[in-house]
């Protein structure tokens, strides 16, 4: 691990978008983080991910930047933000940006001069002639569309984008672009920042455009997945960037399997310190993530498992921006929503590994109630729908795929409040904010001593001061259909953590009773149930067992 490395630290994701608006334009803004900072600072967290604020054209929500350097002034402004890193260090709390390189926006000026002929920013992309009228290759794109757009009048030159063709893929060849990057993110560490979520960070390196092998999703990928290209460049960004900076770094690795992901964060590699993964967040899809099936704990556990073992730390995470939101995927969590989400607050904290949590999710937000496609805004799901008519599948079906899926699940405003638009804004809210608010609010949690909120405050700071789940090592101790039990161990001193992952009762496995102690006066350190029942778990019961 990388020396700048925290044990402690506890990341608050913000989707700026959604979070807090206070110019009654209908979407949230930095002000609107400023005016939250007590509120984060009191869940415990002490880092703020923040989702893209930068110029964008938002085709993407601000993952298509078009200046890397400047604030989108519906977020505000730059003198906003250095107010936001300032008062967000007064309560201890480190800013932490999302590095978007694999792409950049059609309209950055890079691109724009491109398209007016000039040949060193032609080099800053991926351009590649067809031929006999044929695209350059056969490769997938992750938003169902086709990765090769036209380059402007051009008749045979086509540009790469692997996202939204407003999204052209940088050309990670030529040096130049790995100048610009390095000086952008200085940049951003001179105002402060602590570290970067580096955004699809291992596919930025493609190490040839030829065709790639049929694939049912992303042909071609093969040719850009982790390669030793992109290897290096983290190195040098490690080295001669993050280091001296004392600055971390956190990569969204798609694809990643432990060898993958060991490679690029094991700490002697010099490159990042953690990856986010996906294989815990697949284990209800059906090969491809718009085909969703009930969500079966086990799969879960032992995945979990899987990579709380192979890696010696994680990115642990259940939900972010681009997931539906995690409790809403049990199938049966009928009116356990308390606890399901005490439950992941248990699980989350407990595992092994720096905790992301995104907002909302510590008041047990659940997916967007959307009731038709014109609700939703996300360009992912729209592209998805469009491809699903032409395979002729039935639009109840496809509606069906999108409200279950869409990444707008977990961008529905922020609930703050019972007020009209949950508090969020005074405006038109952008996406539409759960009918659920009046019920579900960051405002009737704070008035609960025993809410939501409280149990994630509670499990927090736990995590932050418990030497064990800190740092303690992991070993598997049970994962069956309902019940998941793990122990973390350090200095000769141990914990256990179960977990019920359904909404009906568990006998405690004998396994769990034998390995935690129960029988033997071990204690509750922390449960999300007022009252135990000794051998049997209450549905989504989460119990921290000291022997
Ligand atoms: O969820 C996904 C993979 O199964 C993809 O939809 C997602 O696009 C992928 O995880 C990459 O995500 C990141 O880069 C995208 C952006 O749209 C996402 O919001 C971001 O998190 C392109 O920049």
């Amino acid at each position: 691990m990388a020396a700048n490395y925290k044990k402690d630290t506890i990341v608050y994701q913000i989707y700026p978008r959604s979070f807090q608006d206070t110019d009654g334009d209908g979407i949230g803004d930095l002000r609107g983080i400023i005016s939250r900072l007590d509120y984060i600072a009191e869940l415990g967290v002490n880092t703020i991910w923040l989702s893209p604020v930068y110029v964008s054209p938002d085709d993407d929500n601000g993952y298509d930047i078009a200046d890397y350097k400047a604030i989108q002034p519906r977020f505000g402004t730059m003198e906003d933000f250095e107010e936001l890193v300032e008062k967000a260090k007064e309560r201890g709390i480190g800013i932490v940006m999302d590095l978007v390189i694999n792409h950049t926006s059609d309209e950055h000026e890079w691109f724009k001069r491109a398209l007016a002929g000039e040949q060193k920013y032609k080099d800053y992309y991926i351009i590649k002639r067809g031929e006999n009228g044929k695209l350059p290759n056969n490769w997938g794109n992750f938003f169902a569309e086709c990765p090769w757009t036209k380059f402007g009048d051009s008749e045979e030159e086509y540009y790469l984008h692997l996202f939204s063709k407003k999204q052209p893929d940088l050309n990670w060849h030529n040096p130049a672009v790995l100048e610009e990057i390095k000086d952008i993110m200085r940049f951003w560490l001179d105002k402060g920042v602590v570290g970067f979520r580096c955004d699809v960070i291992n596919v930025i390196y493609k190490n040839s455009l030829s065709n790639g092998k049929k694939q049912l999703v992303l042909t071609g990928r093969e040719h850009y997945l982790s390669t030793e290209g992109c290897h290096e460049i983290l190195k040098t960004l490690r080295r001669e960037v993050l280091e001296p900076y004392g600055a971390w770094a956190v990569g969204e690795t798609v694809f990643v399997d432990i060898p993958g992901a060991k490679d690029l964060c094991a700490p002697k590699r010099g490159e990042l310190d953690m990856v986010f993964s996906f294989q815990h967040m697949e284990v209800d899809q059906v090969f491809v993530k718009w085909f969703k099936t009930r969500l079966k704990p086990k799969k879960l556990m032992k995945t979990l498992t899987k990579w709380q073992k192979g890696l010696d730390w994680n990115a642990v995470y259940f939900e972010n921006h681009d997931q539906p939101r995690f409790i809403s995927r049990f199938a049966d969590l009928g009116p356990y929503r308390k606890e399901a989400s005490t439950m992941m607050a248990g699980l989350l904290m407990s595992l092994r590994g720096t905790p992301f949590v995104y907002e909302g999710q510590e008041i047990g937000m659940v997916n967007g109630d959307f009731k038709k496609l014109d609700e939703v805004m996300d360009i992912e799901s729209h592209n998805i729908y469009a491809m699903a008519k032409k395979l002729l599948i039935p639009n109840p079906i496809r509606w069906k795929m999108i409200k279950r899926t869409s990444r707008d699940n977990a961008r529905t405003p922020m609930q703050w409040s019972a007020e009209e638009n949950a508090g969020f804004t005074e405006g038109k809210p952008w996406l539409k904010v759960n009918g659920n608010y009046k019920e579900v609010n960051a405002a009737a949690e704070m008035t609960k001593e025993n809410g939501i909120l409280a149990f994630w405050k509670k499990m927090i700071a736990l995590r932050k001061t418990n030497q064990i789940l800190m740092e303690g090592h992991f070993k598997s101790v049970y994962a069956g259909k309902q019940v998941y039990a793990f122990e973390r161990k350090k200095g000769g001193k141990s914990l256990v953590a179960v977990c019920n992952m359904t909404g009906r009762s568990a006998k405690l496995p004998k396994r769990v009773i034998r390995k935690s102690g129960v029988k033997k006066g071990s204690s509750i350190v922390v449960s999300n149930y007022d009252a135990c029942d000794e051998l049997v778990l209450k549905p989504f019961e989460f119990r921290l067992l000291e022997r």
